[in-house]
């Protein structure tokens, strides 16, 4: 990096962080495409000139609303509702919802931006965008949540639509909530429409959508492997989180002849030294989509290690794949699990490695694959279903699922195409964060000043 070149990422970010003041996870996300695309726009002035960079970190509307609504025992609540409509430039705002206590503007800031990259990525015209509430579904009935999410969607109704903006689900909201939020859709529009995806397969959901997210991350984890003659068979893989990806992730590896031996919760992490098999993974399921219980009854159950407010990165293996939330990962933990001989790290969550441990994996030269790259599976799965349901059809298994390989088969080439070094080391990081920028940048350019 040049000299001229690093005082003008630090200008840029310095302005950035003064605009946008105390949203840490939003500058983490800029700086780090910022530094990929330093000397991309240096050898390609045209984006300099059109001004892309500065338009691109500004969200091209925010929502922020009201959630009013009524628990189980007649208290009025309320909560803050968001929608972030990021970039346009490519199709419709695109990007899933996220109810969670630590929801706040600068978290759906870094998501919906880092949704624009990831969209363009999948091949699919998907423009970016991310949306939610601090609401914490956890220990609330089914009616209270239900409730939330009709009063959620009697606002955020008037801002989306299948041609506008396509919501989806993220962290704290699966299939229970998109039913709830559809239906409430539907009813005050008067329209059966695919305004969301993850929607239930009797209702105009795709076969594989809730699947998508996890056996994406493991077909590109499969295809970093492969540049180095490696395969999933025999590896021992730790996985973190519980939910919606991690548990399909699991099932990928087990399919490939891998072995999970971790799983987490924010209360702690479990280690199965045989490994969490597709019966183990049943379990999972159960406790986690129906009872809605903690991780650490899979410890009980099966009588293995659970430790208590710990990650699991401590943990020898040859794979790691978080899948739990951002910034899972910090720097000690990345030495730690490339010293214990880890040689793949692929991002099923968003942004869970921080940048001083991608700093380590990218120095200890792994195979480290960013989450706008690795976890695109799950958007271009709705992609898929957009198509599906403006067609009216329904693919088969067999059809999603050969789309949904082919597509991360074509991010993993365009990595490699970006991100492809001097010395012939592959950064991932690199080549998602160009990659994903070019077709995002030269649609800007067409359009004018959008
Ligand atoms: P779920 O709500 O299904 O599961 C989230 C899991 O992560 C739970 O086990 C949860 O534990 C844990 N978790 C959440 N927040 C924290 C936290 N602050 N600290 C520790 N653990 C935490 O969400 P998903 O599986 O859908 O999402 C997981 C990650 O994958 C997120 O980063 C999301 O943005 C990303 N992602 C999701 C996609 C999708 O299609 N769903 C697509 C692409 C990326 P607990 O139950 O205790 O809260
Ligand atoms: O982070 C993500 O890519 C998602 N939560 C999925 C978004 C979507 O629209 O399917």
């Amino acid at each position: 990096m040049s000299h001229t070149s690093s005082l003008g990422i630090n200008a840029f970010m310095a302005d950035l962080m003064a605009k946008n003041p105390a949203e840490p996870e939003f500058h983490q996300a800029v700086h780090e495409v910022v530094e990929s695309l330093n000397t991309f726009l240096d050898e390609n002035p045209k984006y300099k000139h059109a001004r892309v960079l500065e338009r691109i970190v500004e969200p091209e509307r925010i929502i922020m609303f009201r959630v009013p609504w009524v628990n189980d025992k007649g208290d009025m609540c309320v909560n803050r509702g968001f929608r972030i409509e990021m970039n346009s430039a490519i199709g419709p705002y695109k990007g899933g919802l996220r109810f969670h206590p630590t929801v706040n503007l600068g978290i759906l800031k870094f998501l919906a931006f880092e949704q624009v990259f990831k969209n363009s990525l999948t091949t699919l015209p998907m423009g970016g965008g991310k949306g939610g509430s601090d609401f914490d579904p956890k220990g609330k009935s089914d009616n209270e949540v239900m409730r939330f999410c009709q009063s959620f969607m009697t606002e955020l109704y008037r801002h989306i639509g299948p041609n506008t903006d396509v919501p989806a689900g993220d962290i704290g909201v699966g299939g229970r909530e998109i039913g709830f939020l559809f239906g409430q859709y539907k009813r005050i529009r008067n329209e059966f429409t695919g305004v969301l995806t993850g929607k239930g397969l009797n209702y105009g959901g795709s076969v594989i959508r809730p699947e998508a997210t996890g056996y994406g991350n493991v077909y590109f984890a499969r295809e970093m492997l492969k540049t180095r003659g490696e395969t999933f068979e025999g590896k021992t893989v730790l996985v973190s989180g519980a939910g919606n990806v991690a548990q399909f992730t699991v099932q990928k590896v087990n399919e490939l002849g891998g072995k999970v031996v971790t799983l987490s919760d924010s209360s702690g992490y479990i280690y199965d030294k045989d490994g969490i098999d597709d019966e183990k993974l049943k379990f999972v399921m159960y406790l986690k989509n129906i009872k809605r219980g903690r991780i650490s009854e899979y410890a009980d159950k099966y009588k293995v290690k659970y430790v208590e407010n710990e990650r699991p990165w401590g943990e020898k293996a040859d794979i790691a794949l978080p899948s739990a939330t951002q910034n899972e990962i910090n720097e000690v933990e990345a030495i730690t699990l490339v010293s214990n001989g880890c040689m793949c790290v692929s991002e099923g969550a968003n942004m869970p490695s921080t940048p001083e441990a991608i700093q380590v994996f990218l120095d200890k030269r792994i195979l480290f694959g960013p989450g706008k790259a690795a976890n695109a599976g799950g958007v271009a799965v709705s992609g898929l279903e957009m198509t599906q349901n403006s067609m009216r059809i329904g693919w088969s298994r067999e059809e999603v699922d050969n789309r949904l390989q082919n597509i991360m088969r074509s991010i993993h080439e365009t990595c490699v195409q970006y991100g492809t070094k001097d010395n012939e080391f592959i950064n991932y990081v690199d080549g998602a964060n160009i990659g994903g920028f070019v077709k995002v940048a030269d649609a800007m350019l067409s359009q004018g000043a959008v």
